[in-house]
C-alpha cells in the first residue's frame, strides 16, 4: 500500500520545530499506545538521532484504554531505553492520570518551576492521536478543536496550564512514518489515515493475519467463531473474512460475500475497541522491521547511485 505524503510540508513541520527548539525546555509527544511505533513523529526522531537535541521527550502514549496492557507496559520500558525519554500511558478518559504529564514536566526539568521561569512545553504529535483532546483535557477548557480537523496550518498557541507549566502547540500537520510499509497499515487500521485515502479490502486483509497470528482468542469471542476452525485458517485469512461475512449476514446477490462491507466491519469494530484490547505492534516486530527498512533504503540508495553513473557514462 502506498500513501502519499507531502515532503513539502513535513520539512516546513521540521523547519519550524527547529526554530522553536531553543526557546522549550522539553517535548511532549502524543502517539497511540495501539502503534507507538508507526504514530510516533518522523521529524522528533531524526532531530534526536541527527541533529543531537538534547531536550527531554515525554512520550505521551494515549488511548491506552484501546490498547493491550501487556503491550503497552512492554513498549513503555523499550521507549525508556532510549535517552532522555519517558513513557506516559494514559487515556484521554481517565484526565487525572493525563494531568500527572505536569508533575512529570517539573521534574524533567527542575530548573525552571518558579512562576517567572515556568517550564516550557512543545506538544505535538500527528493527527488523530488525540492531541487536541489532551490539550483541553490539561488546560481545562475547549481549546482545541477534538476530530476532524482541515489540514491547515494554524498558528502557534500558547497555553498557560498555571502551574508552572506552559504547553506550546505546534504548528502545522506533523506527518507519520512513510518508509515501512507495516506503518501504513497500522496506521490505517487504527484510523490516523483518512478513509477516503484508503482501500478497505487491503487493509482488512492486512488487519485479519495479524489479528489471527497475535489474538485468535479475541477475534473467535468477538465474532462466536470457533477457535479451533479459525486457526486452521491461519495460512488462508481471506476464509476467515468470509466466515465473518457469512455470521454477519453480508451477502450479496447470489449468496456471494460482500467482501466490502465484511472489510469495513472488521476495522470499524476494531476501531471501536470492540474486538478487545489490541495493539498492532511490539517492539520486537519493530527491531526487526527497521532492519529489513534499512537495507532497502540502502537498496535503493545504491540503485539511484548506479543509475546516475550509467547515464555519465553515456554521455
Ligand atoms: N478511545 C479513545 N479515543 C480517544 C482518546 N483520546 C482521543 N480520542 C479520540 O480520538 C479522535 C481524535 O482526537 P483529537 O483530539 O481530535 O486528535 P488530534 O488530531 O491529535 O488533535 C477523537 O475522536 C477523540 O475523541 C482516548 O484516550 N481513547
Ligand atoms: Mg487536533
Amino acid at each position: 500500500m502506498t500513501i502519499q505524503w507531502y515532503p513539502g510540508h513535513m520539512h516546513k513541520a521540521q523547519k519550524e520545530i527547529k526554530q522553536a527548539l531553543p526557546d522549550i525546555d522539553l517535548i511532549i509527544e502524543v502517539v497511540d499506545a495501539r502503534i507507538p511505533y508507526s504514530s510516533a513523529n518522523p521529524v522528533i526522531a531524526d532531530l534526536a538521532e541527527n541533529k543531537g537535541i538534547s531536550k527531554p521527550i515525554i512520550k505521551l502514549m494515549n488511548k491506552t484504554d484501546l490498547a493491550d496492557p501487556a503491550r503497552t507496559a512492554q513498549w513503555c520500558e523499550y521507549l525508556e531505553k532510549q535517552q532522555g525519554v519517558k513513557a506516559l500511558p494514559v487515556t484521554a478518559q481517565s484526565p487525572e492520570q493525563v494531568k500527572k504529564v505536569i508533575g512529570l514536566c517539573r521534574r524533567l526539568a527542575p530548573q525552571r518551576t518558579t512562576k517567572e521561569l515556568p517550564v516550557r512545553a512543545m506538544i505535538m504529535g500527528i493527527p488523530n492521536v488525540g492531541k487536541s483532546t489532551i490539550i483541553n483535557i490539561l488546560s481545562q477548557k475547549t481549546i482545541a478543536k477534538v476530530g476532524n480537523e482541515p489540514a491547515v496550518t494554524q498558528r502557534q498557541q500558547r497555553i498557560d496550564l498555571k502551574e508552572g507549566v506552559i504547553l506550546f502547540d505546534t504548528p502545522g500537520i506533523l506527518w507519520p512514518k512513510i518508509d515501512n510499509t507495516h506503518s501504513s497499515y497500522r496506521l490505517a487500521i487504527s484510523g490516523a489515515i483518512k478513509d477516503t485515502a484508503l482501500d478497505y479490502e487491503d487493509v482488512a486483509f492486512y488487519a485479519i493475519e495479524y489479528l489471527l497470528k497475535n489474538y485468535q482468542s479475541l477475534l473467535a469471542e468477538h465474532f462466536k467463531l470457533d477457535e479451533h476452525e479459525l486457526a486452521s485458517y491461519q495460512s488462508e485469512s481471506w476464509m476467515a473474512l468470509e466466515l465473518i461475512g457469512r455470521l454477519r449476514g453480508c451477502l450479496k446477490a447470489g449468496g456471494r460475500i460482500d467482501m466490502d462491507k465484511v472489510c469495513k466491519i472488521l476495522i470499524h469494530e476494531y476501531r471501536a475497541g470492540n474486538i478487545g484490547k489490541i495493539t498492532l505492534e511490539s517492539p520486537a516486530m519493530i527491531e526487526k522491521e527497521l532492519i529489513e527498512v534499512a537495507e532497502m533504503l540502502k537498496q535503493k540508495a545504491e540503485k539511484k547511485a548506479a543509475r546516475k553513473a550509467g547515464f555519465k557514462k553515456k554521455r
